[in-house]
């Protein structure tokens, strides 16, 4: 029987697969709970150095990280530990290690530059900071700029290099006793940053809570297919990374739940990933768009490399179906043999809200879905606030257990963002169908996404005023057929002042990280259109943007 949402009272919708428990757990119980059942299996392997452990192991480490960090780093329970770390196996030791001991983490794109790292570190006072050997110069920058710093962890390091540097191995291996203090699950653990609507990227507080109750969502048995086959041996390799929510909670902890063995990469390269895909024969892949691009046009991944992948998940950011199409050719295979599953979630809940049941439909592809347990959602009119019925497109609201506590630090942005119903306004425009799936159209918000990667124009516009000759700016996405979007800025320079593209792009550049950088160009206007309430009107500028290259 097809399931159906209901409308109550015509004021939203339900989720049309019921409702889950709400979690009691700390997060890491939660994920390691059925960890016995699967003690000798690989949990975590790293693609391109072979660095594995298993369950068992794994959950030791943690146990053991927790104890060091209370203990020789003497952190205490909400204190704030960075991480400036890839997709490795030991991000787990270190996160779940930080959650046992009651510690709160924030976690930094490794190739942010100091300064971003700074920003972000300094707003949610980070204590102690977590990095492999590539990172340690940036670590001891940003760490100068820290109040009452506890000390470096150093991951990849056997030894203490003295000076408050700190060898993990050497951590682990001592064994140190500590009280570890029972967490409760009301408490934020997770600081990830996002700009949300609006604005510089803000901390995002998560409790075990939300991160919990989100993985019980998307593991509704009626909804998903694992009733019964977990710890069976699936293998996934992945790339997302683990220090944004849709690798941690989505992917990472989403299949460690489960027992499956989770095979992922410090550093994208097609040589390496290909070469994971025949060494360890995947059968899920989690992708964002621009990687499932890769896989289904690159012509050096054939179809013999992919021969073993049933499910392929694709979030984070807009997909084509025409570009679904390409990736079955290039796998020959036929709807009915790949699961093509997508999702759609924000940081600000925990993360997915919506998501393709396991055996939807086909001619829903290209919908992100229905509401996960749980969850409820109004379509509202952009021009009226009334809530729209089917097929009508408005802003998207959410409401469930997975929607964060608020902006750390910042009552306002948390009451414009989620309201006094507890409505978390997405800024994503969006419809549902008669039967209750939902498609992404467009986005309100000024958020610009880089191969899944968020960008916030403010942040980029802020540094391009530091130009004394910059009298205005305003930085837009524009659509790129590999990235998505990539930045584009308009500037307006003060009378008789001159500067060149390249002076714009190579400030950017500096201060910025890769996927950051100005790969839409520089236009010189005359002036940038703002409404009469002066805010930036972005829409004109994009449609601008795409004409003038
Ligand atoms: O805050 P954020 O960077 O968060 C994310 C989270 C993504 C997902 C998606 C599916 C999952 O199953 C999962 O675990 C995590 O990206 O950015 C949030 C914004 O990204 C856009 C949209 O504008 C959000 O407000 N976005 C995310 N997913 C999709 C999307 C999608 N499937 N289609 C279109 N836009």
């Amino acid at each position: 029987a097809t399931q159906t949402a209901t409308a109550v009272d015509n004021k939203f919708l339900t989720s049309p697969w019921g409702e889950i428990q709400v979690g009691q757990e700390t997060l890491t119980d939660f994920v390691f709970s059925d960890v016995e059942s699967w003690a000798d299996s690989p949990s975590v392997t790293c693609g391109a150095s072979g660095r594995s452990y298993d369950y068992g192991m794994m959950r030791m480490m943690i146990e053991r990280c927790a104890c060091a960090l209370a203990g020789p780093l003497k952190l205490g329970p909400g204190e704030r530990l960075g991480l400036i770390l890839p997709n490795i196996p030991e991000f787990v030791v270190l996160i779940h290690g930080a959650m046992r001991a009651g510690l709160v983490v924030t976690f930094a794109n490794p190739l942010y530059t100091a300064d971003e790292v700074t920003r972000q570190f300094r707003d949610c006072n980070v204590k102690a900071i977590a990095t492999i050997e590539l990172f340690m110069p940036v670590a001891k920058e940003v760490s100068k700029n820290l109040k009452d710093y506890k000390g470096t962890i150093w991951v990849g390091g056997e030894d203490d290099k003295g000076q408050g540097i700190y060898g993990l191995k050497s951590l682990l291996m001592a064994d140190h006793q500590a009280d570890l203090p029972t967490v409760n699950p009301d408490e934020v653990c997770l600081i990830p940053y996002s700009s949300g609507t609006t604005g510089m990227p803000k901390g995002v507080m998560l409790t075990h809570k939300n991160l919990v109750s989100n993985l019980k969502q998307t593991q509704c048995p009626k909804m998903m297919k694992y009733e019964g086959e977990k710890g069976k041996g699936d293998v996934l390799l992945t790339v997302p990374p683990f220090f944004h929510i849709y690798g941690f909670n989505g992917i990472l902890n989403y299949n460690l739940k489960l027992g499956y063995h989770v095979v992922t990469m410090p550093r994208f390269t097609p040589e390496d990933y290909i070469k994971c895909l025949v060494e360890y024969q995947p059968t899920t892949l989690f992708v964002v768009p621009s990687l499932l691009a890769f896989l289904a046009t690159h012509p050096s991944v054939k179809k013999e490399h992919l021969q073993w992948v049933e499910t392929i998940m694709v979030g984070a950011a807009p997909t084509t179906d025409s570009m679904l199409e390409k990736f079955l050719l290039k796998c020959e295979k036929t709807k009915d043999q790949i699961k093509l599953l997508q999702g759609y979630g924000m940081t600000e809940s925990s993360p997915v809200t919506l998501m393709t049941p396991y055996s939807y439909p086909y001619s829903k592809v290209g919908s992100v879905g229905q509401l996960v347990p749980s969850t409820q959602a109004r379509v509202v009119s952009l021009t009226t606030g009334e809530m729209l019925g089917p097929h009508k497109s408005g802003e998207l609201w959410l409401r469930g257990p997975q929607v964060m506590k608020g902006y750390w630090n910042n009552e306002a942005a948390t009451k414009e963002t989620v309201d006094s119903d507890g409505w978390l306004h997405t800024g994503d425009v969006a419809y549902y169908d008669d039967d209750f799936y939902f498609y992404i159209v467009d986005r309100t918000k000024e958020l610009i996404k880089v191969k899944g990667n968020q960008v916030s124009p403010t942040e980029l516009e802020n540094i391009i005023m530091e130009l004394p000759a910059v009298a205005d700016v305003a930085v837009v996405g524009v659509p790129d057929p590999l990235a998505g979007e990539v930045p584009k800025a308009f500037v307006v320079l003060k009378p008789k002042q001159k500067l060149t593209e390249k002076d714009i792009t190579d400030l950017v550049a500096k201060k910025l990280t890769r996927y950051k950088h100005l790969d839409g160009g520089v236009v010189f206007l005359e002036s940038i259109p703002r409404n009469a309430a002066g805010k930036i009107m972005r829409n004109e500028l994009k449609v601008l943007g795409m004409k003038r290259k």
